[in-house]
C-alpha cells in the first residue's frame, strides 16, 4: 500500500509509504492519497488529519521513473501537474486542519506538498530542496505561489534557483515551517498537536484557512467583509455558543465541530 493509513482518536495519520524510493509521488500513490483525503472528509469523526513518510524521507518529489510519454513520445508534464494541482487544491480545500510531520527530506513536489498543509513541523535532521532546477524544471504543487509568501522573494528565489537543500532549523527560523523537533520527539509532537486540534472548533478552523487563502488575493476592504460574513456563519455555531459559555464558567470548551 502506497499510503497507510491510521484511525486516532477525532483524526487519521497518512503515511507515504514507499520508503525504497523515498517515498516518491507515482500516480498509484497520487491515487491512494487522494482517496485517503476523500475518505477522511467523508467521516464526520474525523477533525484533523497528520500527514507524514515512512522510512527515513519525507518525499522527494515525483517518481522520476514513473512519469508517462504522451502520444508525442515526449514526458506528459501537463498530466503530472494535474494531479499535483488537484492534490494541493484537496488539501487546501479541507475544512480540518492538516498537520505535516515532516521526518526526512523533502525534495521537489515532496516539499512543497508538506507546505501545502496548514502548519508544518519537521525532524531536526529533514531538509527542504526545491530540487526541480536540477532537473530543468519550476517549483511546482503551489511552490512559487508558497515560498515568497512565506519567506519573501529573495529566499524563495535563490532555494529555487539553487536548488540548496535548506536545513529544518533554518526553515523554521526563516518561517517555511512552524517547528523544527528534536528527531525522536517528532511524532509524539505531532500527534499531540493533531489531537488537539481534534478538539478544538472545527469549523471556526475551516473557515480560518478559508480566510487566509482569501486574503491573498483580497483588497483590506474585500478582506473586512468576509470576516464579517464568516465570523457571522460562526457565530450560528453550536462551538462557538459552547466556547462563550466554558469561558464564562471558567472550564474547558467541549467543541463538537458539528454544525
Ligand atoms: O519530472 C516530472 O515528472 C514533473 C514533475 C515534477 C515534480 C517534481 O517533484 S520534480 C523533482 C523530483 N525530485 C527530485 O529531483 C529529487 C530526486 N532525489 C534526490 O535528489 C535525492 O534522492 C534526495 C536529495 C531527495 C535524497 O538523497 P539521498 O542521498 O538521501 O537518497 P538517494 O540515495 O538519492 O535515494 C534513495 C533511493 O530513492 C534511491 O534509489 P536506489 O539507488 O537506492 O535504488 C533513489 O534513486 C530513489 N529516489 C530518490 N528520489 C527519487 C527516487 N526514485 C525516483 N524518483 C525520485 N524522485
Amino acid at each position: 500500500m502506497t499510503v497507510l493509513v491510521e484511525t486516532h482518536q477525532g483524526y487519521r495519520q497518512l503515511s507515504l509509504n514507499r520508503p525504497d524510493r523515498l517515498n516518491a509521488l507515482n500516480t498509484e500513490m497520487f491515487h491512494a492519497l487522494m482517496a485517503a483525503l476523500a475518505e477522511a472528509e467523508a467521516d464526520s469523526e474525523c477533525r484533523a488529519i497528520l500527514v507524514t513518510g515512512a522510512g527515513r524521507g519525507f518525499c522527494a518529489g515525483q517518481d522520476l521513473g514513473d512519469v508517462q510519454v504522451g502520444d508525442s513520445g515526449v514526458p506528459d508534464l501537463k498530466a503530472v501537474l494535474e494531479r499535483y494541482n488537484a492534490l494541493v487544491r484537496k488539501l487546501r480545500g479541507l475544512a480540518m486542519p492538516v498537520v505535516c510531520a515532516v521526518n526526512g527530506v523533502a525534495a521537489g513536489a515532496g516539499a512543497n506538498l508538506a507546505l501545502a498543509c496548514d502548519i508544518v513541523l519537521a525532524a531536526k535532521s529533514a531538509n527542504f530542496v526545491q530540487a526541480f532546477s536540477r532537473i530543468g524544471l519550476i517549483p511546482d504543487c503551489g511552490g512559487t505561489w508558497f515560498l515568497p509568501r512565506l519567506i519573501g522573494a529573495a529566499r524563495a528565489r535563490a532555494l529555487a534557483i539553487l536548488a540548496e537543500p535548506l536545513a529544518a532549523e533554518r526553515a523554521a527560523e526563516w518561517g517555511l515551517i512552524w517547528q523544527a523537533v528534536d528527531d525522536d520527539k517528532l511524532m509524539k509532537t505531532a500527534h499531540a498537536l493533531t489531537a488537539r486540534l481534534a478538539k478544538q472548533a472545527t469549523i471556526g478552523i475551516a473557515l480560518t484557512k478559508r480566510a487566509f487563502d482569501a486574503a491573498e488575493t483580497n483588497t483590506l476592504d474585500a478582506q473586512l467583509d468576509l470576516e464579517r460574513d464568516l465570523q457571522d456563519e460562526l457565530g450560528h455555531t453550536p462551538d462557538y455558543a459552547e466556547g462563550v459559555r466554558a469561558f464564562i464558567e471558567k472550564r474547558p470548551a467541549n467543541f463538537t465541530g458539528r454544525r
